[in-house]
């Protein structure tokens, strides 16, 4: 085949991932005119505000602006747990997969990957199986967190269900050690789930959310949770060479970020399940259990079409895609691709699976694959 099956448009569509959202004009503006001070001495107003807000709609006491989701997390991590202690992550966690180690690397922490299931959750029996019978046997690294992502990036964005959290918060609760929650995506899972974020935040300790995905903001994330906990956050994060300056620039663009973007990400969630509707019409493509936020994972099973191949296709004709663990392609929707965008990317993913002479039959709904 030749991309020239859909004719060129001059239009890109990016799905690669969310963090490829630009500012909006509003965030420019606000941006632009944003009050600033030196943030290191806490004197910057702007960023003030927005850790002031991020902890009020989430309903813990304090907030720190950190320059990334994977900066967020490591202060959260090294802010509970001592050198030495375990941090009990999923396997296939942002965390543990994604963050090159920091927690090891910068707080002597070990990392206990536990299996994670389809649905992004981790068996409470493998977590209580986790802490020693005897933590008393100075043989043993002491479970010090317990770390849960919501929405699971890499089962296909799915949203922890909240008596699942309650039921992790209670265990690990029972025994002494706090919950992080790395909620990347924590207001598309709260759109999903037509829950409050505060409500699913209600269950961890700390959480870190970015506003640079979904949310539109062009950098930086939160992290909340107690005062005191925030204050050791904000020790790690000087550490790690997170502290920024005039910062408020980019916390305008933050604020404007949880005033407007987060009632939109609904059309986000929907293209996602557009494009999975779309997919499913395709012979050649298999795809996992229908999204149930902003992501759609499948994978290219066509005899005659390998998947880079499909990918290489994909993005002669304009649309971005990327493998994301286990040979699997991830397409995540977010404000620069709209309806139409996805209706354009469906063609082209047809197209690309048409081999030269042959035409691929639609109306068959792919198999589940996990
Ligand atoms: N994830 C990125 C890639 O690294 C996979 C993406 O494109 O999705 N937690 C979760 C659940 C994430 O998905 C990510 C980014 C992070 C943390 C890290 O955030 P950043 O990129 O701001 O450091």
């Amino acid at each position: 085949m030749t991309t020239s099956d859909v004719a060129p448009t001059g239009r890109t569509v990016e799905l690669r991932s969310d963090t490829f959202t630009t500012p909006s004009p509003h965030m420019l503006e606000a941006m632009a005119r944003a009050e600033v001070g030196d943030d290191c001495y806490g004197e910057d107003p702007t960023v003030r505000a927005l850790e002031r807000r991020a902890a009020e709609l989430l309903g813990k006491e304090a907030a720190c602006f950190l320059p990334s989701g994977t900066m967020a997390n490591l202060v959260c991590l090294l802010a509970h747990c001592p050198r030495g202690s375990k941090v009990i992550v999923g396997d296939e966690s942002d965390i543990y997969v994604y963050e090159a180690g920091g927690a090891s690397v910068c707080g002597g922490v070990v990392y206990y990957p536990l299996p994670t299931a389809e649905d992004g959750t981790l068996a409470l029996d493998d977590v209580a199986a986790a802490f020693p019978d005897d933590p008393e046997d100075p043989q043993f690294a002491l479970p010090a967190l317990l770390c849960l992502e919501n929405p699971h990036n890499r089962c296909g964005g799915r949203v922890l269900a909240l008596p699942y959290l309650a039921d992790a918060a209670r265990l690990v609760g029972e025994r002494g050690i706090p919950l992080h929650l790395d909620g990347a995506r924590l207001f598309n899972a709260a759109i999903a789930a037509a829950t409050p974020p505060e409500t699913i935040a209600a269950h961890a300790d700390s959480v870190q959310f970015c506003l640079s995905k979904g949310l539109g903001a062009p950098v930086g994330s939160v992290a909340v949770g107690t005062g005191p906990l925030i204050r050791r956050a904000r020790r790690a994060r000087k550490m790690l060479g997170g502290g920024m300056r005039q910062a408020g620039v980019l916390a305008a663009a933050g604020l404007v970020a949880l005033e407007e973007m987060p009632t939109r990400l609904a059309e986000d969630n929907a293209n996602a399940r557009q494009l999975a509707q779309g997919l499913a019409e395709l012979e050649g493509v298999e795809i996992a259990s229908p999204p149930e936020t902003n992501m759609v994972f499948f994978r290219i099973t066509h005899p005659g079409v390998e998947q880079r191949l499909f990918i290489s296709r994909a993005e002669a004709s304009g649309v971005r895609i990327a493998e994301l663990g286990h040979g699997r392609i991830r397409a995540v929707t977010h404000s620069g691709v709209d309806s139409k965008d996805i209706e354009y990317a469906v063609e082209v993913f047809a197209a690309a699976l048409r081999t030269a002479g042959t035409t691929v039959p639609t109306g068959k709904s792919s198999a589940i694959w996990r």
